[in-house]
């Protein structure tokens, strides 16, 4: 193979040089002090910068996935740059990513459909990575969608979603996704009650008729599937349940999950009644459940449920009798429920308490095994006494929400937002330690892997629900304002504000960076949605179109700079499926595939496979491009979709095509082809010399030059051929082909040099 790279990089290319210069740099003419001065910076300012700034090349210690709200998608970022560097198409038709636009990804949002009704968007809140023994894995990762009770499921090795399912019996959802230790299930609560099954009854048969509820999607992690068969939930009184959290170590086996409207109020502002804000806060307190999900799976598993909408589902009395579930009370209005990186305390916020409440989790179920109940609710559920539940209430000020662990033993992090704060405390001692200021109202927060058993600490990020003043102004609709602190010392310092205009995020979860290892090129012709290899797949030399009444499908590949076929030709009426193969393998050589006015956009990554399926409900005569500069060639990436009117014969031409050609054109081109192989070859010497085979991804270069120095052959052949024949017309244009070949060769072999040149290549004997 080396061998035939070696020789094809003998042709010609007129990229002589290319590469090879490097600009000097002109030495800035301000000196630090003056820029300071200049800006108005501070010294503050500049360590700031210092701890976040990312020169060209390096690269983040975290990754954030950040729940991109009424986006519906999620939002990538690195940490500490807060470099955004993907926002995944979920809940949402997203173009460039070709979500929503090719058939694949089509097939994913059609599995969101609620009772027969397409939900184009999704207000997604809280993503959960896949954890291995209450670690982050960095398999997967899910989110939920609070508009409709919806969990995806996206693959981190491609960062696309790949399954979306819908809950059989909530109308509305919150407390989702959290995963349980090792990922044996995905945790999703209602919000709203609702008739389970999403049925009608009248809300005068609230108390009686209305139900909270908590799923437990089972997921299979050789699949990388939730398995709808294999899930099941439990049914709750109509609390309107909240925010959920898994157990671990000690407390695996149990997840815990809030509630902030005991009161079981309706509302009716209409009807004379006060609003919902008023009848939700009337109790000083609502509840904490407590489930033993261990327990509710030998249930399940005991066949111990009725069915709703097909969903197992176990009652609220068979929960009671076997002793699953217990209720605690929780302060004013609860929000976020976090338990511990040992798994031993559970920290409730209330919005309108000024204290946060740890709970031991030893004491719970000490309480649950000597059934030491201070009563029961409305629907015979037991109730542990305050007391008997809790470690410390620790006063940290307004408006308590959400709480994330840092790597130092008993310290968490709340988020206040009524004092827009962030609270560094002690909860085992139950004592303050810092409090820090931020820009404005914080939510969720996120500390590095600050949800699982080893928190990383270092850095932490206050997701603020507004940004008032922070950025230029834009309109009243502002961006949101993540802003990066670092805890890594006894004070909390303010390092940087991220505007984000996508959506309202709420949670956000952060894993090392190292601990991904997405692909950079998919196996030939995958169908990414499934994972699986297309059917429909083809490579170079195999493209077809066939006819089976009036669908025509059209097996093509995308290889820079041209689609096979370029011009396909069809009848009015018929139904046209173009299934395209990237057949490239260099790092990031992505195609896209749009047709003029039909509403099609393909996003073609290196071995992937995609379909685009249309109507040609017209007579025309219409443009195919690619959408991705891909190469200097890009916009000569091309062809036409011919439409021809029923019934169209045609008649002996009249007209011309195109440029005629004749031997001094050939031998022109000929000349260059030959100056350029000189180029290649000396590329080919410096890549044969080098250790490149120690280099994956060198190797993989390597073998896309060589493709297309096998492409060049057969195109330098051709042209040969045509030559004898003395036809110049096509011989020249053949030889221009085998010119665009050699280019891309030369230009894949450059980047393999800088590939090896930077990364520290030796010289084989
Ligand atoms: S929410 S600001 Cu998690 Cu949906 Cu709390
Ligand atoms: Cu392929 Cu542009």
């Amino acid at each position: 193979m080396y061998k035939i790279l070696r020789k094809g990089l003998l042709a010609a290319t007129g990229v002589a040089g290319l590469g090879l210069i490097l600009a000097g740099s002109t030495a800035s003419a301000e000196t630090l002090d003056e820029v300071l001065a200049r800006r108005g910076l501070s010294q503050q300012d500049l360590l700031a910068a210092a701890k976040t700034y990312t020169p060209t090349g390096k690269r983040d210690e975290f990754i954030v996935f950040s729940s991109g709200g009424q986006s519906g998608q999620v939002i990538v970022y690195g940490v500490p740059s807060m470099r955004i560097l993907k926002y995944i198409a979920v809940f949402t038709p997203e173009p460039w990513q070709g979500y929503g636009y090719d058939e694949e990804s089509k097939k994913v949002l059609a599995q969101g459909k609620i009772d027969g009704r397409d939900v184009p968007w999704g207000d997604t809140h809280h993503p959960a990575i896949t954890e291995t023994n209450g670690d982050q894995d960095g398999q997967y990762l899910f989110i939920n969608d609070k508009s409709a009770p919806r969990i995806a499921v996206i693959s981190l090795h491609d960062f696309e979603t790949q399954q979306i399912v819908v809950n059989p019996i909530m109308q509305s959802e919150h407390g989702g996704a959290f995963v349980t230790p090792n990922s044996e299930y995905v945790i999703e609560a209602a919000q709203y009650p609702g008739v389970l099954g999403r049925g009608f009854a009248p809300l005068s048969e609230f108390n009686e008729k209305f139900r909270g509820a908590v799923t437990y999607w089972k997921f299979n992690r050789e699949k990388g599937r939730i398995e709808p068969e294999n899930s099941f939930s439990v049914e709750l009184p109509p609390y309107t349940q909240d925010l959920s959290d898994a157990g671990k170590l000690v407390s695996d086996g149990w997840s815990f999950t809030n509630s902030f409207c005991s009161e079981r109020y309706v509302g009716g502002i209409e009807r004379g009644r006060p609003p919902f804000e008023a009848g939700c806060s009337q109790n000083d307190t609502d509840y904490l459940h407590i489930i033993n999900w261990k327990k509710a799976e030998e249930l399940y598993k005991a066949g111990k449920f009725s069915k709703i909408n097909d969903h197992a589902v176990i009652s609220m009395q068979t929960l009671i009798d076997e002793g699953v579930l217990a209720l605690v009370a929780e302060p004013k209005s609860p929000h976020g429920v976090d338990v511990s990186p040992d798994g031993k305390y559970i920290v409730v916020g209330g919005k309108l308490d000024t204290q946060a409440s740890v709970y031991s989790f030893e004491k719970i179920k000490a309480a649950i095994d000597a059934k030491k109940f201070a009563g029961k609710d409305a629907y015979g559920v037991p109730i542990i006494a305050l007391e008997d539940a809790l470690h410390k209430q620790v006063p940290l000020g307004l408006g308590p929400l959400h709480s994330q662990y840092d790597s130092k033993p008993c310290v968490v992090y709340t988020s206040l937002y009524v004092d827009s704060q962030v609270a560094k405390w002690d909860y085992c001692e139950g004592k303050v330690l810092d409090k820090i200021s931020v820009h404005y109202n914080i939510g969720h927060l996120v500390a590095m892997e600050g949800e699982t058993v080893h928190p990383a600490g270092k850095y932490l990020i206050a997701l603020n629900k507004l940004a008032i003043d922070r950025f230029n102004p834009v309109g009243p609709l502002h961006p949101q304002n993540h802003q990066l602190i670092d805890i890594s010392g006894e004070k909390m310092e303010l390092l940087y504000d991220m505007p984000l205009p996508l959506g309202e995020p709420h949670y956000a979860t952060a894993i090392a960076a190292d601990k991904l290892k997405p692909l950079v090129r998919y196996k030939y012709g995958t169908d990414s949605r499934t994972g699986e290899k297309h059917p429909d797949a083809v490579r170079p030399g195999s493209e077809k179109v066939e006819r089976n009444g009036n669908k025509v499908k059209v097996y093509m590949t995308a290889i820079r700079s041209h689609f096979t076929p370029e011009i396909v030709e069809v009848e009015e009426g018929d139904e046209v499926e173009f299934v395209i193969t990237n057949s490239e393998r260099a790092q990031d050589e992505t195609h896209g595939f749009a047709i003029s006015t039909y509403g099609v956009n393909l996003s073609l990554e290196p071995g992937k496979t995609a379909t685009a399926k249309i109507k040609a409900d017209k007579p025309g005569v219409f443009s195919y491009y690619c959408t991705e500069f891909c190469s200097a060639l890009h916009l000569e990436m091309t062809g036409f979709l011919v439409v021809k009117p029923k019934g169209f014969v045609e008649q002996a031409s009249t007209g011309a095509e195109g440029q005629a050609y004749t031997q001094a054109d050939y031998d022109k081109q000929f000349k260059t082809n030959t100056d350029t192989q000189a180029v290649i070859d000396s590329v080919v010497t410096y890549i044969t010399s080098m250790n490149f085979k120690d280099f994956p991804d060198a190797v993989a270069l390597v073998e896309d030059a060589t493709d297309q120095l096998k492409f060049a052959g057969e195109a330098k052949a051709k042209a040969e051929d045509f030559a004898k024949k003395q036809d110049w017309q096509n011989a020249t244009l053949w030889a221009g082909q085998w010119w665009q070949y050699q280019v891309k060769a030369a230009d894949i072999g450059l980047r393999v040099k800088t590939y090896l040149e930077q990364n520290g290549a030796k010289k084989v004997q």
